[in-house]
């Protein structure tokens, strides 16, 4: 693929051979299952409560055929579940004025689904609350999102919490792909597992009897063991259906459900954690892209966000990106990892391979924190500075791109004399250019 290799030769200085990456095409021309999970993080894969599994499914799926990345962070912005779907979908920072959705509706931008209507797909999104919720409704077209099936089309025939509980969301979309034109991207934003995750006793699947009986923690991981089991339910009917083999299914949390900043929970978080319930758990949220049949079963711990989704998933769809304008990185062949904070830590903050960094709320570099993601020990400040720098300069950047597009302006033109190219501005990284 020649305009593959000829975007990683922009990107990468040709360090990269299109025959050297990892994933590349291994789920070309498959259709695409995309599930944002409420308030889905990282610690519950692989473990216990009581001496049960909290996730069976997702834990079976990590070990099976899929690539799953367990140094992955929500970046969102004003808009919260939302802003995790724009960022993953448009793989630019969000905006921290209104919400995305609100302040880039219409706007024509190069997202995860368009880049696949691209190449033939159709495209359908499905969520059980209200069109309107966040200008889903408005904001799906431009995003390239065609048919949008919410509560206004669906059956309540389940509702649990904030709408149709997940497991009714995922038996009712069914009937939608048999219709659909394949292949076909499909999205779908579950929602029963939204604070303050009380659901009723017949759903729940783990009896939890002893310390986090009715506690924050007990209610949280008893509502995404139901997520769980419905979305194994869900994998039985994609293949009874015949949609199973033919398809990638990626699964990923959309931000975080315990509030680190809530003294109880934290306590409640920390003791179950057994270590103190902090950022690198709080913001870390599992990614996890299963391509049935694939042989591939790898854990891959670059430190990644949401940023990154949208060139990951190129990569694995095998379609090369026609826009240089993607801030984030296919995270199954970087190099390093880095990730910018802008919304729970300051802007500033930021968390890479190695450590992560909190920006001081008065603003003041030598007043910010910074410790090992490995170890929790304190590191030297002075070996975050760039990273600092770069947070700030990623996240300007990525507004002024996406306000370029807001004005029309396809290229960005920084100066009266000169044109730059967003491959420019990622050699140079320089200040002055943005
Ligand atoms: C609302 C739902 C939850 O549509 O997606 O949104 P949240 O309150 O988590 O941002």
């Amino acid at each position: 693929d020649v305009s593959m290799q000829s975007y990683l030769d922009r990107r990468n200085g040709n360090k990269k051979r299109i025959e050297d990456l990892k994933g590349y095409g291994i789920a070309k021309g498959r259709n695409v299952f995309v599930i944002q999970v409420e308030a889905l993080q990282n610690f519950v894969i692989n473990k216990e409560i009581e001496g049960k599994p909290i996730t069976p499914v997702l834990n079976s799926l990590v070990n099976k055929d899929s690539f799953y990345f367990d140094k992955y962070f929500q970046q969102l912005g004003r808009g919260n579940t939302s802003d995790a779907e724009f960022v993953s979908h448009n793989s630019m920072y969000a905006s921290m004025r209104s919400f995305s959705y609100k302040e880039y509706e219409g706007v024509d931008l190069y997202t995860l689904p368009n880049a696949l209507k691209a190449k033939g797909y159709s495209t359908i999104a499905f969520h059980g609350n209200d069109p309107e919720f966040w200008n889903r409704k408005n904001a799906y077209p431009a995003q390239g999102l065609d048919k949008f099936i919410s509560v206004d089309k669906l059956n309540s025939d389940e509702v649990i919490g904030l709408g149709i509980s997940d497991g009714s969301l995922f038996k009712q979309s069914i009937d939608y792909y048999k219709e659909l034109k394949e292949p076909f991207y499909s999205f779908s934003v579950t929602l029963t597992s939204h604070h303050p995750f009380v659901i009723p006793e017949n759903f729940k699947g783990l009896n939890i009897q002893g310390e986090y009986k009715d506690t924050m923690l007990g209610n949280y991981v008893e509502s995404i063991n139901y997520f769980d089991t419905v979305l194994g339910e869900f994998i039985e009917e994609l293949k009874q259906e015949g949609l199973y083999d033919n398809s990638v299914i990626a699964i990923y949390g959309d931000h975080f459900g315990l509030e680190m900043h809530d003294s109880e929970i934290r306590k409640q978080a920390s003791s179950f954690l057994n270590r103190e319930y902090n950022y690198e758990d709080l913001l870390n949220i599992p990614l996890i892209i299963h391509v049935p049949g694939a042989g591939v079963e790898e854990t891959i711990s670059t430190t990644g966000g949401q940023l990154d989704f949208f060139p990951t998933m190129l990569n694995i769809m095998g379609v090369a990106p026609s826009s240089d304008f993607l801030m984030g990185q296919d995270l199954l062949n970087a190099e390093e990892g880095f990730v910018a904070q802008q919304n729970v830590m300051n802007k500033g903050s930021f968390i890479d391979d190695e450590k992560i960094f909190e920006m001081s709320s008065d603003g003041r570099f030598e007043n910010s924190k910074a410790w090992s993601l490995h170890t929790g020990e304190p590191v030297d400040l002075d070996l975050c500075r760039e990273g600092y720098e770069r947070a700030i300069q990623d996240i300007n950047l990525s507004n002024y791109l996406a306000d370029s597009y807001v004005k029309g302006d396809k290229v960005v033109e920084v100066d009266k004399d000169k044109k730059i190219t967003f491959s420019d501005i990622l050699d140079h990284r320089s200040e002055e250019a943005i």
